[in-house]
């Protein structure tokens, strides 16, 4: 009976369809200031003060760092926002997205 299963009939399963995500990452430079650095990503991405001097390290030290992982349009209104922030004060902090 080739309606039950076997190794060559094989039902078809649905795959649960998760929206892509996306990771917003901050690269290090040798000139935006630690603080400018810890002030964004308290301001933007909702850490406390110890977690944003944490990362901030870690991008100073490594040279880049996760900073959150977000749907494709938050993730890109986050590095907007940052690279706003950084424009109007001129410093020179980059920050990108890249699918997870
Ligand atoms: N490297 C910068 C400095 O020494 C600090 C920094 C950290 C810049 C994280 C960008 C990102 N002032």
């Amino acid at each position: 009976n080739p309606d039950e299963q076997s190794d060559l009939v094989v039902k078809p399963r649905m795959k649960s369809q998760r929206p892509p995500m996306y990771k917003v990452l901050m690269l290090n430079d040798d000139f935006t200031p630690m603080e400018f650095v810890v002030h964004v990503l308290e301001r933007l991405f909702n850490m406390t003060h110890a977690q944003a001097i944490e990362i901030m390290l870690t991008v100073h030290r490594k040279g880049i760092a996760v900073v959150g992982v977000f749907s494709h349009e938050v993730a890109e209104t986050k590095v907007a926002q940052v690279m706003e922030l950084a424009r109007r004060q001129q410093h020179p902090l980059q920050c990108t997205m890249e699918k997870e």
